[in-house]
């Protein structure tokens, strides 16, 4: 996925068929002087129907198409015939996408599974055509329902990303350069804050052909959740994310505290956040020679009791295959 075309916010109109109009018919056949009323039903007008699909990963496609408009429902006819209902519209969706009305901003629903479907807009009721309304008194009703209006709604999505594992760190501690180097994702790496600006979502392949996602989000920073830096935008991205694997560079001037400001702006954006399994992993570690690693063990040790950590480089490919030795065994534990 490359940055230009990942979409997680669209507003899209969509409207409803309308139901077929019921029939007044009076069956007419040689012979036969009264036959009774005989007009048929109308037929549903088209749902617009949203269906969750696995493939997809971002909202790009509504960029361009964001009209949706099922078909009216054909009218009823003689001989008790009903008309045809009206065609319906699927939108497919990825997984984890919000649905809210525009205009109130009321969540609707959200599509988390695969093949899931929801209707968003409901077509209308077919109208009953005149043999339904025969009674003792009226032999021969001249009167049937008119079909219901379809009906029409803005709408707003937002996609939260379904990855297992989301990447938390301040700008430049090599969250991409970790992404790229245990997925075939290809985000923009550079020695710059900021570089990554929209999220990206990578598969790691693992052992027996099994494999997990891992989102790459753009780099948080003190204040993120009041709105500072990208962070906060993003943030929700991390909320689906059964596993947050916290990326503090090896370079960094307190370790702990870093750790500690990146806590705190999940806390502040969502505490729920905290409840999340987590794994710190210092990145960039081929800066280090053993003997600094050893003594920066000892420290980090006693400042992450509660979490375990480990020491990686993406570069020098250290501890990476530990690393999602021990992703996988968190996100199957
Ligand atoms: N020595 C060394 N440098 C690394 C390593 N990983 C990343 N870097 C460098 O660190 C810089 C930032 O890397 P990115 O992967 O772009 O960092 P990021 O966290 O995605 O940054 P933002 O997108 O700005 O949040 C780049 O110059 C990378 O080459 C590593 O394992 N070792
Ligand atoms: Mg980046």
């Amino acid at each position: 996925m490359t940055e230009g075309n990942f979409v997680d916010y669209v507003k899209i109109h969509a409207s409803s068929g309308n139901g077929g109009k019921g029939s007044v018919h009076l069956h007419r056949e040689k012979y036969i002087t009264k036959g009774g009323p005989d007009g048929g039903d109308g037929g549903r007008g088209g749902h617009v129907i949203v269906r969750g699909n696995k493939n997809l990963w971002t909202l790009v496609h509504f960029k361009f198409k964001h009209h949706f408009k099922a078909g009216h429902g054909e009218h009823g006819s003689k001989n008790r015939s009903s008309g045809a209902d009206g065609e319906d519209v699927y939108m497919d969706v990825p997984l984890g996408t919000v649905f809210k009305n525009s205009e109130t901003d009321e969540v609707l629903f959200e599509i988390t599974e695969e093949g899931e479907e929801r209707i968003l807009v409901e077509g209308g009721m077919g109208g009953r055509g005149n043999w339904h309304f025969k009674t003792s008194t009226n032999q021969t009703p001249r009167y049937a329902q008119p079909g219901v209006k379809g009906q029409e709604v803005d709408v707003t999505m937002e996609l939260k990303l379904l990855a297992d594992v989301g990447l938390v760190g301040f700008p430049n501690a090599g969250k991409s350069t970790l992404l790229a180097a245990i997925t075939s994702a290809k985000p923009k790496i550079a020695n710059y804050e900021f570089t990554t600006l929209k999220p990206n979502l990578g598969i790691v392949e693992y052992r027996d052909f099994q494999s997990f996602v891992m989102a790459d989000i753009p780099g948080i920073i003190e204040g993120a959740a009041e709105g500072k830096g990208l962070g906060h935008y993003f943030l929700r991205h991390i909320e689906r994310n059964a596993t947050l694997l916290f990326l503090i560079p090896a370079d960094s001037n307190d370790i702990s505290k870093e750790y500690e400001i990146l806590l705190d702006e999940l806390r502040r954006y969502n505490p729920e956040l905290l409840d999340k399994e987590r794994l710190v992993a210092i990145s960039k570690c081929d800066m280090l020679d053993t003997e600094l690693m050893d003594e920066m063990k000892i420290e980090l040790d006693k400042d992450f009791a509660n979490v375990p950590y480990m020491f990686i480089s993406s570069v020098a490919q250290f501890g990476i295959q530990e690393l999602k030795d021990k992703l996988w065994k968190m996100l199957n534990s």
